[in-house]
């Protein structure tokens, strides 16, 4: 179910309109309670978001100008000479001065406005000289970042617990704009993003660093931003996705050289930690307690935590034929996906510890008592048998 809070993106004028009337009312009450109803664009974190505030005020200031100086003389006009007061009708026709002028003049005005917004848009665009190139992939519904060149790679993941967004507890202060993993990035460094998604469309999103890109799958698109101000920034995805639409954020946190560097180890440290598990042998418990987290932060958002899933949209693992039947087929399903259904493969996505966990997990949890292990070595085999 879609919830009305959460339809107010993509409304338009119409939305804008109802939001400047609002503020305008708001301007009789006291400042206290006018600051909820901020009408501005977030502060700008970003040069570029810098130049496009300007730019957008720039021109809010023109047009305005322009409503001034078109409607206050036909208001003019219209009481001065209105036939009630006795004003005889001019009879003319035809006027090539003028009709030449007022053709020109919104031409001129036009192109000036349209050269520097296509400067900017130009500048958008242009990703050279880039300090750090960041592959972003989208998928239903969770952000992966791959730092290319850095064999740093990972999925960020909604931190919301489920009982605030059930409404079982009340909403934390960054409800639904909070991640486990958030993008890391040095301060005062140019960073190049590449987009892609592996399912539909979505949309990477930062609105105080003005980069707004959608993420189209078979395709690659580019987007940039330098923050010099080291802090924790935050957004969403901005095209409509599927029923998790509103359950990806996207926060980056904004560090210093050094703090970035200490970070890039710890991953590093991270990676290598996993390389070495994937060749251990586990403990039952082991695998479950480590399954349980990945569920949760992967499959928890279809399948539910309880493992019953939502009936006629997603399948119950608990006492599910495949989660409890032949290990392999169970792998396969999870590492390969099911085709043409919301399933997606996540053998690119988890390492082979991780899957062997969540799978271990859900053979052993809820109605199921299999009491099988699956180790990371089963996946790996698993893994080159299925490459051939
Ligand atoms: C986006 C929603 C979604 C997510 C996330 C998801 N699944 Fe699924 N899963 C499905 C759907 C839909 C099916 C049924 C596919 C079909 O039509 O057979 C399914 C089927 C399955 C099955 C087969 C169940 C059966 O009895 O048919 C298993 C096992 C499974 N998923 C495991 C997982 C695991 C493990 C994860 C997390 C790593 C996960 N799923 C994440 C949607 C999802
Ligand atoms: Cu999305």
């Amino acid at each position: 179910m879609i919830e009305p809070k959460h339809i107010d993106r993509g409304v338009g004028p119409y939305f804008c309109a109802i939001r400047s009337l609002i503020a305008l009312l708001a301007g009789a009450l006291p400042a206290s309670a006018r600051a909820e109803f901020a009408v501005n664009l977030p502060a700008p974190a970003s040069a570029l978001a810098q130049q496009i505030f300007d730019l957008h005020t720039t021109i809010l200031w023109v047009c305005l100008a322009i409503l001034i100086v078109v409607f206050v003389p036909m208001a003019i006009a219209l009481i001065r000479h209105r036939r009630a007061a006795g004003h005889p009708a001019a009879k003319f026709h035809d006027n090539l001065k003028v009709e030449i002028a007022w053709t020109l003049v919104p031409v001129l005005i036009l192109i000036a406005m349209a050269w520097p917004a296509t400067r900017l848009v130009a500048s958008m665009k242009d990703t050279s000289k880039s300090d750090l190139t960041i592959k972003v992939t989208g998928h239903q519904w969770k952000w992966e970042y791959e730092y290319l060149g850095e064999d740093i790679r990972f999925i960020s993941n909604t931190s919301t617990p489920t009982t605030q967004i059930d409404g079982g507890q009340s909403k934390g202060e960054h409800y639904l704009l909070e991640v486990d993993r958030p993008l890391v990035v040095p301060a005062g460094q140019k960073i190049r993003l590449v987009l892609t998604s592996s399912d539909v469309i979505h949309s990477w999103w930062i609105p105080a660093f003005g980069v707004k890109q959608d993420a189209i799958p078979g395709f690659i698109r580019e987007a940039w931003f330098t923050v010099d101000k080291t802090g924790t920034y935050r957004g969403q995805c901005a095209e409509l996705c599927g029923v998790g639409h509103g359950f990806m954020p996207v926060v980056v946190e904004v560090v210093g050289d050094g703090e970035f560097a200490a970070w890039k180890q710890q991953q590093k440290a991270l990676v290598a930690a996993a390389t070495a598990g994937a060749t251990k042998t586990y403990a039952l418990a082991e695998l479950k307690a480590l399954g349980e987290k990945v569920y949760g932060a992967n499959c928890a958002a279809c399948h539910q935590p309880t493992g019953m899933g939502i009936p006629g949209a997603f399948p119950a693992l608990s006492g599910s034929k495949i989660a409890t039947g032949d290990r392999s087929a169970h792998i396969d399903r999870v590492m390969n996906g099911k085709a043409n259904t919301a399933m997606a493969a996540f053998g690119a996505q988890l390492s082979d510890l991780d899957l062997a966990a969540v799978i271990t997990y859900e053979r052993n949890s809820w109605n199921n008592a299999t009491g099988d292990l699956v180790q990371p070595a089963d996946i790996a085999a698993q893994r080159s048998g299925s490459a051939k």
